[in-house]
């Protein structure tokens, strides 16, 4: 294996994270390539990929466009406009893709269990009841299993939809105004598959020659992504396994533990999580009687927010810590299903005795134990994969053992159920009162969603904790999620103390009326866990929830949204939904489009005219920061407060 050496300087480059950084010196004590080797070896990265000037979309390709002189054209005439274009939106199909397919499988899931063929309990008895009140479906007389059934064949109706209407779900979800702002547009979804069917074929060579029809596509395809991917997903998952309250954890490597059995939980599918985490309590014994002292498990990526969200599972790390988790030499089992995977955690798990669980027809990896799920056989293979684990822990070389210490405490569990819930202390009558009084009062400045992932091209959690520092000392709200939350969490920004530390004076007040009143003892956390990426539909739904309050727009709320480190297309078609809902969204890791000024004008500029919201690029945080507050107050003053 090649020596990889680094200074120390190298690693404080590439994380911000103490146990990140030790594990990055033991890996390369240990010769452990992990994933910032592999960008050291990538660079130079390819200019015209960077600007988006590379088409592979025939046989006749690769062509590329010069922007600083020939060619100006692609082999079939296709310009800078045309090409970067149509890729972005082939990068927003591969986000949408991503989130319906797994919305797809929460809903097969919950059809499967509602007809009592899998066996998961029905958890979510109060959004059974939200939901079917939304789509319109009758519960008078029914039992729970028999409404969860309907909404599961209305959510498949979607899916299998052959009218012109646009989808249901979308429909009965977004205010009237919305609906007609798109419809207007010519951006309303019909059935998602067939969305995302039609804009491949628009964007293969000879199709469209229009950059402004694509980026219309590309909206449309944030609506997919919003309401067939995000808004159903949530729905679906919080019926099957619960709406979340808040609960206390911890976050970061020092949640994994010498003398217990750990098993890591990554990728981003609950059905799966979910079971691994009730075996991995029910074989808790078997583990004992091999010398362990109990089972641990612990989440990375989503999975992680989604069983902290719901089971006060800890959080081991965000997307750029899976290889480090393994490094530890602690962990003797990952279950990993799909999305956000390295397939170098096979090549780190060789060198340790950690192995490694594949769950998916999709997500598979050569050299890992394949366990296929399906919502039926889920305890069986659960039961398989914890037994897994327990004998890996016989397996664990000492020597090789070194857990960081670090971890913080981190709250999760803010649904919008949650949230309202705690405003319901302060008025039962009308929950949100008390949060417009302290934003109009200007006690909240405004309010930002800070999400996403990491990214290697920047140093981990550097972006996201330099960002929401300064919005929390200028008495902004921050909820988040994903990747965005774990790093939060690890550095204090989700607990009580979290909210001494960061917020501004006025915000802590808020908060610390907000957290006594709901009896929590002490101020909220002042960035709300709010989940996964599939999450972010709760904070559309607040959104929505704020604007109907007010009796205003999306667009004309003191809100913004911002991913500082991503990196999936995922983050890229969330953010499109965002900016057709009429939200700035702030993105810290340039996308490829700055070759084409069409396409960078449209979506950083025009795009406003037309949803009220826009992109706005920025890697520098402080100055994201600004950028930020400027638009926050801006929005205020047009509200006149
Ligand atoms: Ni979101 Fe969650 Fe993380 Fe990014 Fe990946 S795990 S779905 S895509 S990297 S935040
Ligand atoms: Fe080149 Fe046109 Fe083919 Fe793209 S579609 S590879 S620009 S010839």
């Amino acid at each position: 294996m090649t020596k990889y050496s680094r200074t120390a300087d190298r690693f404080n480059s590439s994380t911000i994270d103490p146990a990140a950084a030790e594990m990055l010196e033991k890996a390369n004590r240990e010769n452990v390539p992990t994933t910032w080797d592999r960008f050291e070896k990538q660079k130079p990265q390819c200019g015209f990929g960077d600007l988006g000037l590379c088409c592979r979309n025939c046989l006749q390709g690769p062509c590329r466009i010069n922007p600083f002189g020939e060619p100006k054209e692609g082999i079939c005439g296709a310009d800078a406009d045309l090409i970067v274009a149509r890729n972005l939106l082939r990068t927003i199909l591969g986000g949408t893709s991503s989130h319906t397919d797994h919305t797809y499988s929460a809903i097969q899931c919950l059809k499967s269990a509602a007809e009592g063929k899998a066996p998961y309990p029905i958890k979510g008895t109060d959004k059974i009841k939200s939901v079917a009140a939304k789509l319109g479906i009758e519960t008078e007389g029914k039992s729970d299993g028999d409404v969860a059934l309907e909404i599961a064949l209305t959510a498949l109706s979607d899916f299998g939809s052959y009218s012109e209407e646009p989808m249901k779900w979308l429909k009965v979800t977004v205010s009237r105004d919305l609906f007609e702002k798109w419809e207007k547009l010519g951006i309303l979804p019909k059935n998602p598959d067939r969305e995302i069917r039609t804009a491949m074929h628009q964007t293969a060579m000879g199709v469209d020659g229009s950059p402004v029809n694509l980026l219309l596509s590309a909206l449309k395809l944030g609506l997919v992504d919003g309401y067939a991917g995000l808004q159903m997903g949530t729905d679906i998952q919080d019926i099957l396994f619960g709406i979340p309250s808040p609960v206390k954890s911890e976050a970061n490597l020092g949640v994994l533990s010498h003398d217990k059995v750990n098993i890591i939980v990554h990728g981003h599918m609950p059905e799966i999580s979910e079971k691994i985490v009730e075996w991995a309590r029910k074989l808790e014994n078997e583990a004992i009687e091999t010398g362990a002292a109990g089972i641990n498990v612990a989440g990375i990526c989503c999975s992680g927010n989604e069983v902290l969200m719901r089971q006060g599972i800890p959080l081991a790390g965000n997307y750029l810590s899976q290889e480090l988790a393994i490094i530890t030499g602690a962990v003797d089992l990952m279950v990993v299903d799909v999305q956000c995977i390295m397939p170098s955690i096979m090549k780190v798990a060789s060198c340790y005795h950690t192995k490694v669980v594949t769950t998916t027809p999709v997500g598979q990896l050569p050299g890992a134990q394949h366990i296929p799920f399906t919502p039926e056989s889920a305890d069986i293979k659960a039961q398989e994969a914890v037994r897994m684990a327990i004998a890996a822990f016989g397996k664990r070389g000492p020597a090789k053992v070194q857990i960081p210490v670090h971890k913080s405490e981190a709250w999760g569990g803010f649904s919008v159920e949650a949230i309202t819930g705690a405003l319901s202390m302060l008025d039962a009558q009308n929950p949100l009162k008390p949060l417009v009084d302290n934003i109009v009062a200007g006690n909240v400045l405004g309010a930002v969603g800070v999400v996403g992932c990491n990214n290697v091209k920047v140093t981990q959690d550097q972006s996201t904790i330099e960002l929401v520092k300064e919005l929390l000392a200028n008495n902004v709200l921050v909820v988040a999620t994903g990747c965005t939350a774990h790093a939060l969490a690890k550095y204090g920004f989700l607990s009580p103390e979290g909210a001494k530390k960061y917020a501004g004076e006025k915000l802590l007040a808020v908060l610390t009326a907000v957290g006594e009143a709901a009896g929590l003892g002490g101020p909220l956390p002042p960035v709300l866990h709010m989940g996964s990426c599939v999450d972010n539909s709760r904070i559309g739904d607040l959104l929505g929830a704020l604007a109907a309050y007010l009796g205003v727009a999306i667009k004309d709320l003191p809100v913004a949204a911002s991913a500082p480190e991503l990196q999936h297309e995922k983050a890229v078609s969330i953010g499109t939904w965002a900016v057709t809902l009429g939200v700035m969204t702030h993105v810290g890791v340039v996308p490829p489009i700055l070759g084409s000024p069409l396409v960078s004008k449209v979506l950083t500029n025009d795009v406003e005219g037309m949803t009220g919201g826009k992109f706005y690029v920025e890697t520098d945080p402080h100055q994201a920061a600004q950028g930020i507050l400027n638009h926050i107050r801006i929005k205020r003053r047009a509200l006149g407060i």
